[in-house]
């Protein structure tokens, strides 16, 4: 019964997932492929979204797999599949820029892409009576481009933005956690997410200013997401920390210097685990503990980064690497974490 209620995440090769019982793999609730997409014999019923971003390291493929639970609940909603379990749910879409019928106002495909992706998320969170938006991935193709004026991050950004305040959603404080990074040209835009019955609470960074409080520089419309954020999810305390970068206040830090890059982004991420540690009764994450998501712009910058992440954390942390661009040119590796911690204990 115990396992019937577990929220986990795993991070596994293709052998190791191949090797899993077929009942666990049909169980899951929901899966993301990163660099290829799962092969056809391998399929699952379950909500799979495969993410443009090339693995690093010997493997091709990287799969991001969630068990939440006992399954109550499988659809498909416009763009999005989902699945459900009793308070949690994974969905995921997947939208070709040049398939998207322009919105009013759009600046360009990118941002009506954007703009219903978002409205159908939230569309569908609202039919299924399912209220917090908990973490969001957000793969962007060339995100560094430009179009029409102005930055693609910048347009993602306002569109994203729109579709909070269109839905009544807050843009500051209770928002997600998140991710955008960049995917190849030509690629859809990739989302997927988690969302609860369960209020997260979310958790900011007193080294850095909330993205949400970004000056106009970095994109005239801010983005919308949190640091961190807690929330229990059936029957395990979860830590979603968002993508991570050298940054302190605003300002992007180290210049050009890997290695400083991935300190400073390991000491904002152990700040946000501390922050998490601060509200429960007892330490309930640790850095050592954590699931790791670096991605990387540089290849030749893989073997540094991968040394200062062992040092810091040990040889056994669990970290997929993968190849992607930044929302910022400065930047050169961002870190995404999450933890699971067990509440209650199993009876
Ligand atoms: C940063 O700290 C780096 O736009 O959803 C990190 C996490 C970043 C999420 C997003 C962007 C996003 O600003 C970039």
């Amino acid at each position: 019964m115990a396992c019937d209620s577990v929220f986990k995440l795993d991070y596994l090769s293709h052998a190791e997932f191949a090797e899993r019982p077929s009942a666990w793999r049909q169980d899951l609730l929901g899966l993301a492929s990163f660099g290829a997409p799962v092969p056809a014999a391998l399929a699952l019923h379950a909500p799979m979204v495969t993410v443009p971003t090339p693995v690093l390291g010997t493997d091709q493929r990287g799969y991001e797999v969630w068990h939440g639970g006992a399954i109550t609940h499988c659809g498909k909603r416009g763009r999005i599949r989902y699945r459900q379990a009793p308070d949690v749910i994974f969905g995921c879409l997947s939208i070709l820029e040049s398939e998207v019928a322009p919105t009013p106002n759009a600046v360009s495909a990118l941002h009506s892409a954007t703009e219903l992706a978002y409205r159908e998320i939230f569309s569908l969170l609202e039919g299924l009576g399912i209220r917090h938006l908990v973490r969001v991935w957000n793969y962007l193709p060339d995100i560094n481009g430009e179009s029409h004026g102005s930055e693609r991050y910048w347009q993602f950004n306002s569109a994203r933005q729109d579709a909070f305040i269109t839905h009544g959603r807050a843009v500051t404080g209770a928002v997600p956690a998140a991710c955008g990074v960049g995917s190849p040209l030509g690629s859809p835009l990739v989302i997927y997410f988690l969302a609860s019955t369960s209020a997260p609470a979310a958790i900011e960074n007193p080294r850095q200013i909330s993205a949400y409080h970004y000056p106009p520089e970095y994109s005239p419309r801010s983005p919308t997401f949190s640091r961190a954020c807690t929330v229990d999810l059936a029957s395990t305390r979860v830590l979603f920390i968002s993508g991570t970068a050298s940054i302190l206040g605003h300002a992007t830090v180290h210049n050009g210097d890997a290695a400083e890059q991935t300190r400073e982004t390991l000491r904002n991420i152990e700040a946000l685990v501390s922050d998490a540690n601060r509200a429960g009764a007892a330490p309930a994450f640790s850095k050592h503990s954590l699931w790791y998501k670096a991605y990387v712009r540089h290849l030749h910058d893989v073997a540094i980064i991968d040394s200062e992440l062992r040092a810091a954390l040990g040889s056994s942390a669990r970290v997929l690497y993968l190849r992607a661009d930044l929302c910022r040119p400065d930047l050169l590796i961002e870190i995404e974490a999450t933890g699971c911690s067990s509440v209650n204990s199993p009876t």
